[in-house]
């Protein structure tokens, strides 16, 4: 059984828009009431599939989810209403919210070697803190069940209980020698930020490592910092990334810095933890151009890969750093630069765009795999049926409604996943 890693990204809903809905992430909020390209955000993000397919990595996605969310509307009476204030026409912005697109927070994942019963468990994320995320999990979870149905290989559990919020991979690290090895894997949660929620329980993400039979040697649970929280670092994966044993981090991602890398390297000797100083790239630097959200790849030849947005590469303090950390040999070796702008709008960079699963590809459903052909016929549906643009004040217009009801439906028919519809 080859075990490699798989990153399926979430493809941009034809809903995608600024409403500003998420407390604590500084994108969304600045761009709120801004006017939003779907069919430009969905061609950007399969442009950034492309990219990774043709370093030669195997590339999956997911469905953007039922949008507006008939069941949001319906359970808080707004099916028929025409609200007349401001926390009406936010709610109903949220059943129009096409965060779904943002799979790092889809679920937490244990690959295979780690877990006791030598399956990979997939735990969908609750994401209660945020309400328009709130909605996704029971959507996602119906797709994670058919993605990954091959129970011999698979285990697929419902999101933990909603008292303990729960955010999914974007506040999950795992580091190992390789991919098929056994991983030390890193929770993250929080328990302050000032003025903005932590958003990751630590009793979700203790929850999260006994459902998946993972060894207690094997965890570390460690805290955010909360003076990154406070300064728009509203998920882990702002301030860090992991990948094999490389940990690449910013000085201030974790309340305990020096802690933590000393419990990491005790549990993976072969650990190297790149810090980013914050004398050469300031937290509110790090945040603004989402250097950190990127995706750390192995690439075929064994040398590590960083995708970052166009944003870090063009914060000169980044580019300043990537280029001498390059120059210094160090473990990142490529810089690879990708536009992902209109995600980028919302708070969502390179890394919240996909969902990593270590796996053997032939236990996935191929329907949820990419090739360069099924890019291009779902590049056709976008470029045909995506609305090209909406204005946050259209959100809840009847012709608008249908119009991104029937663009899901054509992709939905070009995947052949009909039961999604
Ligand atoms: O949850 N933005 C998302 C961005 C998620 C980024 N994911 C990771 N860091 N892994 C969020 O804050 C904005 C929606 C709006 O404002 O309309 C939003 O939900």
């Amino acid at each position: 059984m080859a075990l490699v890693e798989i990153n399926f990204d979430g493809l941009v809903g034809p809903s995608h828009n600024y409403a500003g809905l998420s407390l604590g992430n500084l994108a969304s909020a600045n761009n709120a009431g801004e006017v939003s390209y779907p069919r430009a955000a969905a061609l950007q993000g399969l442009g950034k599939m492309r990219h990774n397919i043709a370093l030669g990595l195997t590339q999956g996605l997911f469905a953007p989810l039922p949008r507006p969310n008939p069941v949001l509307l319906r359970a808080l009476g707004l099916e028929r209403t025409d609200e007349s204030d401001a926390a009406q026409r936010r709610l109903r912005a949220a059943a129009w919210s096409a965060s779904a697109m943002w799979t790092a927070n889809a679920a937490t994942v244990s690959p295979a070697p780690d877990t006791a019963d030598g399956r990979c468990h997939l735990t969908a994320a609750n994401l209660v803190t945020m309400p328009h995320r709130s909605q996704e999990w029971p959507d996602t979870v119906r797709q994670l069940r058919l993605a990954f149905a091959n129970s011999a290989a698979f285990a697929v559990h419902d999101a933990v209980p909603a008292c303990f919020g729960d955010e999914g991979a974007a506040n999950h690290m795992r580091m190992c020698a390789s991919h098929e090895a056994p991983g030390l894997e890193i929770f993250v949660y929080g328990t302050t930020g000032g003025a903005f929620p932590a958003r990751q329980h630590e009793q979700a993400s203790r929850a999260v490592a006994r459902l998946h039979g993972l060894d207690p040697e094997r965890c570390l649970f460690v805290e955010q910092s909360p003076e990154a929280i406070a300064a728009g670092a509203f998920h882990n994966d702002v301030v860090a990334v992991a990948n094999e044993r490389v940990l690449f981090t910013h000085e201030k991602a974790f309340a305990e810095p020096e802690e933590t890398y000393a419990a990491i390297q005790a549990r993976l000797p072969e650990a190297e933890v790149v810090v980013v100083p914050a004398s050469v790239v300031s937290l509110q630097d790090a945040i603004r151009s989402y250097l950190f959200n990127a995706q750390l790849l192995t690439l075929p030849t064994g040398e590590m890969g960083l995708v970052i947005p166009l944003e870090a590469w063009e914060t000169p303090s980044v580019r300043g750093w990537l280029e001498a950390h390059v120059a210094s040999n160090g473990p990142i070796r490529k810089v690879l630069p990708v536009d992902v702008r209109q995600s980028m709008a919302n708070g969502g960079g390179p890394a919240c765009l996909r969902l990593r699963v270590v796996a053997d590809p032939a236990t996935v459903d191929p329907r949820f795999l990419l090739d360069e052909g099924k890019i291009e016929r779902i590049e056709t549906v976008v470029a045909r049926t995506w609305p090209e643009q909406i204005d946050p004040a259209d959100l809840g217009r009847e012709s608008l409604a249908r119009e991104v009801i029937v663009a899901r439906a054509a992709l939905l028919d070009v995947l052949a996943l009909s039961e999604l519809a």
